[in-house]
């Protein structure tokens, strides 16, 4: 594995934004390339690719499309502690046997905006998420292939694109602990609802860790290395901790907390993005999810969170690792309103109505809060 070499002066350290600073231009700058999913793209049980949202931390590699070759043809590696070391071709992998599965993933920066103090990154507020439906071949037949030696205890992923973040040049790499790679339903997926990977979602093969927050699902995946000791990479000791102070080691960030959003009802305001509804009935609909089982349960408060009520849930429908829709009628009557959903899942874990903060803003999955005028 290659060194990750320090380098000084390109990109200052982690940094928490003093009270009442607003989003600055290197906040703006990666929330112009990072796009979330519009809400109203909530509607649809499967996102369109192009509406799936997307988060890339350097540059979007050079790995070509369907259409364009790249400039040096796409390979798998597969080395380290292994019997077998493998070197594979986007067609071996494709002639392999395959199985789709529709994933929800959800970046586990979602949220980190509406932290107060707010950690100084891609600024997202509940909008990092969408659900795809991944082909692919399961990862545990490749390693069986390559027959795992018994001292192995993680597989380390690399991604075909390059930069720098707080000083040290490095892959984007991460790995997972060695029960979690060979889990039945770990994919090294080549087709996202049924086309070849976009450009910006991995093209030609990423990665996909159903239940795992988005960092976990490397893209333009290149390179997989068997290694003996934990991985302590950039992406896996330095960031995506959860820490409250800058010295200690933290948790390791992992499955995504139960989240509900509601597909904002009316119409809206160009500018705040306030809800226009008109007095009367109207139903409230939406998407929930947990990576930790299904969500059992999901409210909804119309009234600032001081009341709430139960919503229709619907099963998962054979998708264990999709979101859930779910709706619930309200009578709207003139004035202005807070709509307010949480989701409970099978594990009992819930959504917090006060911020869960934490340096990195990762896993914040307060309630979401609609503002809706009724006229
Ligand atoms: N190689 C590589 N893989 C990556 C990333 C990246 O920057 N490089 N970003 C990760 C993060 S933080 C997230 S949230 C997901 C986003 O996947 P998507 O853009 O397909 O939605 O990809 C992950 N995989
Ligand atoms: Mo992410």
């Amino acid at each position: 594995m290659e060194e990750e070499s320090p380098l000084t002066g390109i990109s200052p350290p982690g940094r928490i934004a003093a009270p009442g600073e607003g989003i600055g231009q290197d906040e703006l700058a990666l929330a112009a390339r990072n796009h979330g999913l519009p809400l109203e793209a909530l509607r649809y049980e499967v996102t369109p690719a192009g509406l799936h949202y997307v988060l890339v931390h350097y540059d979007i590699p050079d790995t070509g499309t369907d259409s364009t070759p790249a400039p040096t043809p796409w390979r798998l590696t597969l080395h380290g502690r292994l019997r077998t070391p493998l070197d594979l071709s986007l067609d071996d992998l494709r002639a392999l046997p395959s199985v789709t599965h529709r994933v929800t993933m959800e970046c586990a920066g979602n949220g980190r905006a509406r932290l107060s103090p707010r950690p100084v990154s891609q600024p997202w507020l509940v909008e990092a998420v969408g659900t795809a439906e991944w082909t692919g071949v399961p990862l545990r037949a490749v390693l069986a292939e390559a027959g795992v030696t018994p001292d192995a205890v993680e597989a380390v992923f690399t991604g075909a694109d390059h930069g720098v973040e707080r000083g040290v040049e490095q892959d984007y790499r991460r790995s997972l602990p060695l029960p979690v790679a060979v889990g039945a339903d770990v994919l090294l997926a080549h087709t996202m609802n049924g086309g070849p990977l976009p450009p910006q979602h991995g093209h030609p093969l990423r990665l996909v860790v159903p239940g795992w927050y988005g960092m976990a699902h490397v893209k333009w995946l290149r390179d997989i290395e068997l290694v003996d000791t934990a991985f302590r990479g950039y992406q896996q000791a330095t960031a995506y901790r959860f820490r409250q102070s800058p010295e200690e080691p933290g948790e390791p960030v992992t499955r995504i907390a139960p989240r509900a959003l509601l597909i904002p009802p009316g119409f809206p305001d160009f500018m705040s993005r306030t809800r226009v509804v008109r007095p009367g009935p109207v139903r409230i609909a939406g998407r929930a999810w947990s990576g930790y089982g299904p969500v059992v349960r999901v409210e909804l408060s119309t009234d600032g969170g001081g009341g709430w009520a139960d919503a229709e849930v619907l099963p998962q429908g054979g998708h264990p690792y999709a979101w859930q829709g779910w709706h619930a009628d309200w009578t709207a009557v003139p004035g202005s309103h807070t709509l307010l959903t949480r989701a409970t899942d099978a594990s009992g874990r819930t959504q917090p109505v006060q911020q869960p903060w934490n340096r990195g803003g990762f896993g914040n999955n307060q309630v979401q809060t609609v503002s809706v005028v009724c006229r």
